[in-house]
């Protein structure tokens, strides 16, 4: 895989890959690769992938769903890709309802342009565009956007998972799941995020990432279903 090492994009590739065989939807299934490390997603998946550009991957996968039904339809994107130049796309994705599943991989750092602030960074997090730590006056504060998407009618199934530890994966993997479900079901839109390492980025190592996780992200990105059916 082209990842860094220690870059939990692997990890939640595989989960989801594991969910797809284990739903046995591989033959329905129309992935959506978003810009970002993860733009070569295609080639690690055994099923129909297409690529959008910045953003617009809920945009493309609106068209796939509508063509036929009996797809099954997800996009794959960063916070940069989701949050930022995407916003308006994900946000009306769900706010019309579309019978869609969106894992959303927040790292809360731009990764592939080399480390630039993205909506999700954290105060005080250090960026190449934030080099004394973002600050609320400046930068404006963290983009919980899951718990916007929550709130709108058409969204069905929203969670929030991470992947620091075991526990933390099974749970992401049972989320990816219930989506997918929520799919089949006609339910209506549903997305799932994942607390996501960037040791790159963030100049850590790959253990030290997954500790700065559970110390920073974990605080202010808090994890469990926001939407659920049940
Ligand atoms: C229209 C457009 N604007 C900007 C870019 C540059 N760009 C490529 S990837 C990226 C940010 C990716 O960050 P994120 O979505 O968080 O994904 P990550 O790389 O962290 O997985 C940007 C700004 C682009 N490719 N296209
Ligand atoms: S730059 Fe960050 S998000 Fe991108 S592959 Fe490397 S560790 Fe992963």
């Amino acid at each position: 895989m082209h990842y860094c090492p220690g870059c939990t994009h692997m990890t939640i590739h595989k989960i989801l890959a594991d969910t797809i065989d284990e739903l046995g939807i591989k033959e329905e299934a129309i992935g959506v690769a978003p810009v970002g490390c993860a733009v070569l997603i295609y080639e690690y998946f055994d099923c129909d992938m297409v690529q959008a550009p910045h953003g617009r991957a809920p945009a493309v996968a609106t068209g796939m769903k509508s063509a036929n039904e009996d797809n099954m339809v997800f996009t794959y994107q960063g916070d940069g890709d989701l949050a930022s130049i995407g916003t308006a796309e994900i946000i009306h994705s769900a706010v019309r309802g579309e019978n869609l599943t969106t894992v959303f991989v927040n790292n809360a750092i731009y990764g592939m342009t080399g480390g630039q602030m993205a909506p999700t960074t954290l105060i005080e997090q250090i960026t190449t565009t934030t080099t004394k730590g973002r600050n609320s006056k400046d930068h404006g504060y963290p983009y919980k956007i899951s718990e916007q998407i929550a709130n709108l009618d058409g969204a069905s199934y929203v969670s929030r998972q991470s992947v620091h530890n075991k526990n933390a994966i099974e749970n992401t993997k049972r989320a990816i799941k219930k989506a997918f479900v929520a799919q089949q079901n006609k339910e209506g839109f549903s997305l799932v995020e994942i607390l996501s390492t960037c040791p790159t980025n963030w100049g850590l190592n790959p253990k030290q990432s997954i500790e700065w996780i559970e110390k920073n992200m974990l605080p202010i990105f808090q994890t469990g279903d926001l939407k659920t059916t049940d």
